[in-house]
């Protein structure tokens, strides 16, 4: 814990920050969640229940134990308030949207510090960001791999897309399953780079989380201690919707890894309320292995968008961990999500940025972190996110996706 920190819960409590105090800390936050009321509540979330970023929304709201209603059915005037045609939107009760999980979650957690969403030590809140967008970006590309390569995902995910978001469509099963399942592989799969040629390297990035992920479970519950915080919410959008979910990857995951499975349903069940556990006070060893991933996979692919970007190619080649993939596209989005990620660096102090360094370093972050200069995404100048759309993370425009709607249109 950061001397700041230290000093910040002294402060609230009129006295040391002792274990002991941080639980009488932790009973008084509680009891004023249980009492507050607030213009902004209840909340409307939208999106269709088997979306990644929509479950890890939701997740969050049922830890923060918010109010809300579920709207699954699209298109809605959801686009036309948020500029963007992707969920997660969340609608407030005083009527703004907000839209994007990433900043949205950074929101919530400024506006109910109470559920100790985000570490408040800022070295151990700058490396659960790390790992919210590691879980957010990296992990998309298996994700939509198991749901749409595997035939029987495929179906099963079509199905019940259909059932809830275009019941009424009047075209046959078999023309909308086909529609829906060219659209997303053109989109997400194929359009994004999963070819025969690196087929098993998108499975290994699955396969080597579940094992990180097992190894961790067998100390502690959740990812930075005996409670859920941002790391956990981070992976859980593609844990929970796709790999618990879609067939082929929960029969993986049940079969090799059912300490994953259990820890998502546990992470579905927190409430911050009843939670009575603590966070680690740093960052723990068994993380070494995701940073080390994030340092020879994320970190090399986001740095080749981010020389794209700049050259104005909408394609790249890129080779990752010796394979090569081709013609992914370009994501402006993603530009901003290392921006963001080295501002958030920045925003530490000198001691806080050394002891991060040194553990970027030994995890062969720090150099690709660092390595392209002047990006410059134009995403979001004002700083208005969330309460403004950040654009598509894979790079695919407004109106494309809007005629590519997730919902079939009749
Ligand atoms: N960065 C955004 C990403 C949201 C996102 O890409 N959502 C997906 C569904 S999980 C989506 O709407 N994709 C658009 C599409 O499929 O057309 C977030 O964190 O909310």
């Amino acid at each position: 814990m950061s001397d700041e920190t230290r000093a910040a819960d002294a402060r609230e409590l009129d006295g040391p920050a002792t274990p002991e105090n941080a639980r009488e800390l932790g009973a008084r936050r509680l009891a004023a969640a249980a009492t507050r009321t607030d213009p902004i509540l209840p909340l409307t979330i939208y999106g269709p229940e088997l979306s990644y970023f929509t479950g890890k929304l939701e997740g969050v709201l049922r830890f923060m134990e918010l109010p809300y209603r579920q709207i699954t059915q699209g298109p809605t005037e959801m686009t036309a308030a948020t500029g963007v045609a992707q969920v997660p939107a969340l609608e407030l009760a005083d009527g703004r949207w907000l839209t994007d999980s990433t900043p949205i979650l950074a929101w919530l957690d400024r506006r109910y510090p109470e559920c100790g969403l985000i570490p408040r030590d800022p070295v151990l809140a700058f490396f659960s960001r790390l790992l919210e967008d590691y879980a957010d970006e990296w992990l998309w590309r298996p994700a939509m791999h198991y749901r749409w390569d595997y035939p029987e995902s495929a179906d099963h995910v079509c199905r019940l897309l259909i059932a809830e978001g275009a019941a009424d469509n009047p075209l046959p099963g078999f023309v909308l399953r086909t529609i829906v399942r060219n659209r997303q592989k053109t989109l997400f799969t194929k359009g994004d780079g999963v070819t025969p040629a690196t087929w098993d390297h998108v499975e290994g990035i699955y396969l080597d989380t579940l094992a990180q992920f097992d190894a961790i479970l067998q100390s502690r519950p959740f990812l930075l201690g005996t409670r859920p915080s941002l790391a956990d919410f981070g992976f859980f959008g593609p844990m929970f919707r796709h790999f618990a979910m879609d067939p082929a990857s929960a029969r993986i995951m049940r079969e090799t890894a059912s300490s994953v499975f259990e820890w998502v349903a546990r992470v579905w069940n927190a409430r911050a309320s009843v939670t009575e556990g603590e966070l680690l006070e740093e960052i723990p060893d068994d993380w070494g292995a995701i940073l080390d991933s994030v340092g020879s996979g994320y970190l090399p692919y986001l740095c080749a968008n981010a020389e794209a970007w700049k050259a104005g190619a909408e394609h790249f080649d890129v080779e990752i961990e010796g394979v090569t993939y081709r013609k992914i596209r370009t994501a402006r989005y993603r530009v901003w999500c290392l921006e963001e990620l080295r501002r958030d660096f920045e925003a530490l102090t000198e001691p806080q940025q050394a002891e991060a360094r040194a553990r970027l370093e030994a995890h062969g972050c720090w150099e690709p972190f660092w390595r392209v200069k002047d990006t410059a995404s134009g995403v979001d100048p004002e700083r208005r996110a969330p309460f403004v759309g950040t654009g598509s993370m894979t790079g695919v425009p407004l109106r494309l996706a809007e005629k590519l709607y997730w919902r079939p249109g009749p």
